[in-house]
């Protein structure tokens, strides 16, 4: 029957209510699998696809649309067992090492439970995650080798313990440390809950205890590889970006929303291992649905590979004899919160919901007894299955591939814990079930070792740890690791910046001086090539689209069109060398591009020096935890918000207008922040960064805040760099004459960022009067904080109560930010305080009607002075 016309006419059929239709529907469908099947032996797989596009393309024309079933398969195994590679690993040893790893991963916690100081840790994820990342690292996660740049492996932070484990027997942790997680102020050594590079600089590639974080950041890291080679900067194979994740997990947007650029720019450079375990915390993740499915449809309509592991071994000789599909539709139609039920159900149990009075499936399901029922196993703790699918996964060729692996939450750990709902939150054992775990995981221990939870440590010669560090050898070292070896980079001199230094008489904002240094640091022999611009779609805001054809907007096709503006001076010219990373309106994928260039120096080796260039106020309210995750991977770079100012954007409102990033900047403890007012301060800044960052390779990174006002900027003078990167300086004195007149306490007016032109104005205006006042530039409230905690606990003066030694009488600080910011040092200065600043929401307006608004204007700033004058 191959008249697709008659075949339309079945379908037609579909709500025939005869009885006959089911019997003669069946034999339809099995005639043309067969013919299917004689088109696959005689043609090829090629060719089945061809025919079934073109079958397609004829429902469609006939109004029927089948997308369900092209993004989703029936839940089974991706890989047939006709194409299973047999497994090249020693599986007896394989599970020796993989017994002693989760028991020791186990006990890690039992015995951080023991000491009674309510550490906390989790068992239950790794014991689903274990037999995947055993396979993983037996076979697949390589290291650095001499024409190879090694894996990134990134975990599931959960999973840590089983990691931690694994590395002490690898002998990259002591004994002492494994007994002291999640203690890390021990004398001799303690272990970090989670994956923190900060904590760890040697072991973890980058952090992923915040849920999502590890999806976004894997893929940009992969992309970044990519970015890295096309642009000719590295010459070995980068090798492979491993995710591994929680499937509650996937519920974050930053992982889902990002999937889409991994197929788009084709990086099957990164695999995700998604641990199906059909759990989170408090429960199963799709209870009424199927996770693994939606997951499917999801990263197929994204573009992606998708395999799934599902079924272990013990299920194929069910499939080979489920003629009728009755055992599939079965699988099929059973939702994740009755697989979950049958985990804690006993085989007998199983039986009767699964069967569900179905004759056939009951025949099919008679060739296993109760026992073997209940012990059949998931396909994420079948080696063999799990080999198949990384397999297939390391050849993928041009696709990002994700594999779905169905497991249960707290494999192994008996009936209190597997496929329990406090699963995730399970932190010791009975005595009973630490010694019955041991016994069935079969750790040589006494059960009084077993009850206290003792690590078992095998001999180094026996033939498990011969066979854990060949393995590894083989596959160029241990994973996870991280890299801290990167070339110094020669600072360029201040002279590479002298046209800021030395003033600029035209009217120009921070942000494109800033955007001109760049240029210049783009053009620069020993710096240029490592500089990244990223931004969202943002750059024509920030008057950086002259970039664009300087350096190029990196796009690994190139440019396939003309772009509409070809012929003006500075058209959209994206290049597979490009060098700026042109993030579209995606917040979260341009800081994981941060992320990925400000730590290429460890995993890759390279200086790279990205500047990001965002509206400041969708940076660390919109992405902080991201900026947070920056700091604990040691990420180097410059953060800058661009557009910054409550009152100096005007016009953009509530949502736009920041008054507030500084503040939520100064919890970042490894930040470096500055708001600063001037051409040459910006560039003594910048240049100090690049030293300190990459010469010096200090674990820092700079937020700087840039407006878009445009005015004239002095030339720096005697102004010392020293002053300005500490966080304040005399910018202008008081005229002698006046103050030799004047009666008053002495005034002295801090400014910075752009308002230091009010300041100015006020000053002007107030000597007129007769009041003279000093300037005070502020580069950086919170490095002035930051110094004066570290003073203080060192029993010193800090930098600003050295500067105000002095002093005396009022200060008032004026700034477009909240006064917050300022006030955090008020008790610091030897006289009254006054800040004078942007608290509240923002609102549309203009620049000067706003500024009169929250009382910062060059008016609000006469006016206080008067007042303190008197
Ligand atoms: C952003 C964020 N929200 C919440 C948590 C707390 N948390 C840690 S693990 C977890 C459940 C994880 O479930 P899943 O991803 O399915 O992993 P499993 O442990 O089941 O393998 C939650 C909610 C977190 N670490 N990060
Ligand atoms: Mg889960």
């Amino acid at each position: 029957m191959s008249d697709p016309k008659k075949a339309a006419d079945i379908i037609s059929l579909e709500n025939s209510s005869d009885k006959g239709f089911e019997e003669e529907w069946k034999i339809e469908v099995n005639e043309w699998v067969e013919s299917l099947e004689a088109v696959k032996d005689s043609y090829g797989q090629k060719q089945v696809k061809e025919l079934l596009r073109s079958l397609q393309n004829f429902a469609l024309s006939q109004g029927i649309t089948l997308t369900e079933a092209t993004l989703n398969t029936p839940y089974r195994n991706s890989i047939p067992l006709s194409e299973q590679p047999s497994y090249p690993g020693n599986l007896d040893l394989e599970k020796k090492i993989e017994n002693i790893i989760r028991w020791n991963a186990m006990a890690m916690v039992l015995q951080a439970y023991d000491t009674g100081e309510g550490l906390g840790g989790h068992i239950a994820t790794y014991a689903s995650a274990a037999t995947m990342t055993e396979v993983a690292l037996n076979h697949f996660i390589k290291s650095r080798s001499d024409d190879y740049q090694g894996d990134m492996m990134n975990i599931q932070a959960h999973a840590s313990p089983g990691i931690y484990s694994r590395a002490f027997l690898e002998g990259r942790l002591t004994i002492e440390e494994l007994g002291n997680f999640r203690r890390e102020l021990q004398e001799d050594g303690g272990l970090p809950s989670y994956p923190h590079p900060r904590r760890r600089p040697e072991l973890w590639p980058s952090p992923s205890a915040s849920m999502g974080l590890n999806g976004v950041n894997s893929i940009y890291y992969a992309r970044f590889a990519k970015y890295l080679k096309n642009r000719g900067l590295h010459s070995k194979d980068l090798g492979k970006i491993w995710a591994f994740l929680g499937d509650g997990e996937m519920d974050e947007p930053e992982t889902i929303g990002t999937i889409n650029i991994a197929s788009r720019e084709q990086l099957d450079n990164v695999i995700f291992v998604v641990n199906c375990n059909l759990q989170r915390l408090d429960g199963p993740v799709r209870g009424n649905g199927k996770i693994i499915q939606e997951l499917e449809a999801v990263f197929r309509g994204s573009g992606w590979n998708v395999i799934k592991v599902i079924w272990g071994s013990e299920w194929d000789s069910l499939f080979s004899i489920d003629h009728n599909d009755v055992m599939q539709q079965r699988m099929d139609e059973v939702v994740d919160g009755e697989y979950q039920m049958y985990s804690v159900s006993s085989g007998e149990a199983q039986r009767a919901h699964w069967i569900k009075g179905n004759k056939e499936l009951e025949s099919i399901m008679s060739n296993l007894s109760d026992e073997e029922l209940k012990d059949i196993k998931r396909g994420g703790f079948d080696h063999k299955k799990l080999y198949a699918a990384f397999d297939k996964a390391m050849k993928s060729n041009g696709k990002p591939t994700v594999l779905l692996v169905k497991t249960l939450k707290g494999y192994g750990l008996g009936e209190g814990s597997e496929g329990r709902n406090i699963a995730h939150q399970k932190k010791t054992m009975s005595d009973d079930e630490r010694i019955e775990i041991a016994e069935r995981l079969g750790i040589p221990l006494s059960n009084e070792d077993r009850k206290l939870a003792k690590f078992y440590v095998p001999d180094s010669n026996s033939e498990e740890m011969q066979y854990l560090h060949s393995r590894r050898k083989e596959l160029g070292g241990y994973q996870p690791i991280r890299f801290n070896a990167c070339e110094n980079l020669k600072a360029p001199d201040i002279e590479l910046f002298e046209d800021f230094v030395s003033g600029i008489d035209r009217s120009i904002s921070t942000t494109l001086v800033l955007v001109r240094m760049i240029s210049k640091m783009l053009r620069d022999e020993d710096i240029g090539k490592y500089i990244v611009p990223i931004v969202p779609d943002e750059a024509r805001t920030f008057g950086m689209d002259g970039l664009f054809s300087q350096a190029g907007i990196y796009s690994p096709e190139g440019q396939n069109y003309q772009p509409v503006d070809a012929g003006t001076i500075s058209p959209y010219k994206e290049a597979k060398d490009g060098q700026i990373l042109q993030e579209g309106i995606c917040e979260a994928g341009a800081m994981a591009s941060f992320m990925a260039a400000g730590s290429a120096y460890s995993h890759f080796e390279l200086p790279m020096i990205p500047f990001y260039i965002f509206y400041s106020i969708f940076g660390f309210q919109r992405v902080g935890d991201m900026i947070w995750a920056c700091g604990d991977a040691l990420t180097r770079g410059f953060l800058i918000g661009g557009t910054s100012g409550r009152t100096t954007l005007n016009g953009e409102g509530v949502q736009h207008q920041d008054g507030h990033s500084h503040v939520l900047a100064s919890v970042v403890p490894n930040l470096m922040t500055y708001d600063p007012a001037f051409g040459f301060e910006l560039a003594v800044i910048v240049q100090e960064g690049i030293r300190r960052m990459y010469q010096e390779q200090e674990d820092i990174f700079y937020y700087i805040t840039v407006y878009n006002e445009n005015y004239t900027h002095p030339p720096i003078n005697d102004v010392t760099h020293d002053s300005i990167l500490k966080g304040m300086y005399c910018f202008k004195r008081a005229s002698k004459d006046l103050e030799d007149k004047y009666q008053g306490e002495p005034i002295h007016l801090l400014g910075s960022g752009s308002i230091m032109q009010q300041v100015i104005q006020a000053q002007q205006e107030l000597e007129q009067e007769g009041i003279p006042t000093n300037i005070w530039s502020v580069t950086s409230y919170n490095l002035l904080h930051k110094d004066y905690q570290e003073a203080r606990s060192e029993g010193k003066s800090s930098y600003l109560e050295t500067i105000l030694e002095d002093e005396q009488g009022h200060f008032i600080s004026v700034s477009d930010w909240i006064t917050l910011l300022p006030d955090s040092l008020a008790h610091l200065f030897p006289g009254t305080f006054t800040a004078l600043g942007t608290d509240g929401f923002g609102l549309s307006e203009s620049r000067e009607a706003l500024r009169n608004y929250f009382g910062i204007s060059s008016q609000a700033i006469i006016d206080k002075a008067k007042e303190l004058a008197k």
